[in-house]
C-alpha cells in the first residue's frame, strides 16, 4: 500500500484535526495543500480525489475517503500502534465517542463555523458579513456550548464522556472551537468565558497533543493577527475591509 496522502488546508478545522492525529500517532503521511482561498478544492485533480470538493480527504492505496470523522476512524483502525484512548476498542466507550462525533456536525460545528464566517471570515471568502445569519449561528453555538459543558463534559475526567485521555471526538471538536480565535477577542471571551469546563478541556487537549497542536494551529494565529490589524484599521479610518472578489468557498 502506498504512503498515505492527506489533502488539507490548515485554515480548515477538520483538516487540522486529521493532520494533528497523523502527527501524534506517528503515521507516515504526505500532506498535500489544497488552498481553499485559491479555489484549489475545485480543481479537476482534487475533484478526482473528493467529488464533494471539500477538505480534508485522504488517499490510501485504492481508498479515497472524505469526511474528517470517517477519516479519523479509518486511520485509528487501519494503522498499528495507535493508542487505544483515541478510538477505544471497548464497545460502549467507542459508541459514546461515535455518538458525540455525530452530534458535533449538526450542532457545535454548525454554530461555530457559521458564526466565524458571518462575523469575521466572509470578506476573505469573497462574501458579505451577514449579521442575521451570525445571530442565528450564535444561538446554535451557545446552546451547543451549554450541552458540551453540562452533558458531554460531565464528570471530572477532563475530556469528553468523562475520558481521562483525549479521543478522536476531543481532537475534532477542540479544533472546531479553535476557529473562534479569529473573532474579536472581547467577543470570543463573551462567548466562551461562561463555560469553564469547556475552557479547561481546550487546554487539556492542547497539552495532550502538543507540540503538534500549536504547530498545526500556527496558520490560525497568523490569521488572528491579520484580523486584529484589520479591525484596528477599521476603528481608526471607519472603512471596512473590502470583499475579495470571486470567492471560492461554498460553505
Ligand atoms: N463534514 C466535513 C466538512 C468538510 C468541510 O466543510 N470542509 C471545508 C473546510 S473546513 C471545505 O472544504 N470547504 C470548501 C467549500 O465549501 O467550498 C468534514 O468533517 O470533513
Amino acid at each position: 500500500m502506498g504512503k498515505l496522502k492527506v489533502y488539507a488546508d490548515r485554515m480548515s478545522q477538520p483538516s487540522r484535526a486529521v493532520i494533528i492525529f497523523c502527527r501524534i500517532s506517528g503515521i507516515d503521511f504526505e500532506e498535500i495543500k489544497v488552498d481553499i482561498s485559491k479555489g484549489q478544492h475545485l480543481s479537476p485533480d482534487f475533484t478526482e480525489v473528493n467529488p464533494l470538493q471539500k477538505v480534508p480527504a485522504i488517499v490510501h492505496g485504492s481508498l479515497k475517503l472524505s469526511e474528517s470523522h470517517a477519516i479519523l476512524v479509518y486511520l485509528a483502525s487501519a494503522f498499528t500502534g495507535i493508542a487505544d484512548h483515541w478510538y477505544p476498542t471497548e464497545l460502549s466507550r467507542r459508541s459514546k465517542i461515535n455518538s458525540v462525533m455525530d452530534w458535533h456536525h449538526s450542532n457545535l460545528r454548525n454554530g461555530a463555523v457559521n458564526y466565524a464566517i458571518n462575523t469575521t471570515l466572509a470578506p476573505a471568502l469573497g462574501r458579505q458579513l451577514n449579521p442575521k445569519a451570525a445571530s442565528e449561528a450564535e444561538k446554535v453555538l451557545l446552546s451547543s456550548l451549554k450541552t458540551l459543558e453540562d452533558i458531554w463534559l460531565d464528570g471530572d475526567g477532563g475530556f469528553l464522556c468523562n475520558g481521562i485521555q483525549p479521543s478522536l471526538a476531543d481532537l475534532s471538536m477542540v479544533c472546531e472551537l479553535m476557529q473562534l480565535e479569529v473573532l474579536d477577542e472581547r467577543d470570543r471571551n463573551r462567548i466562551l468565558s461562561p463555560y469553564k469546563k469547556v475552557l479547561q478541556w481546550i487546554e487539556n487537549t492542547r497539552t495532550a497533543t502538543n507540540p503538534h497542536f500549536e504547530e498545526v494551529h500556527n496558520i490560525l494565529y497568523k490569521a488572528k493577527k491579520k484580523f486584529e490589524q484589520q479591525r484596528a484599521r477599521t476603528a481608526e479610518t471607519g472603512t471596512s475591509p473590502s470583499n475579495k472578489t470571486g470567492g471560492y468557498s461554498k460553505i
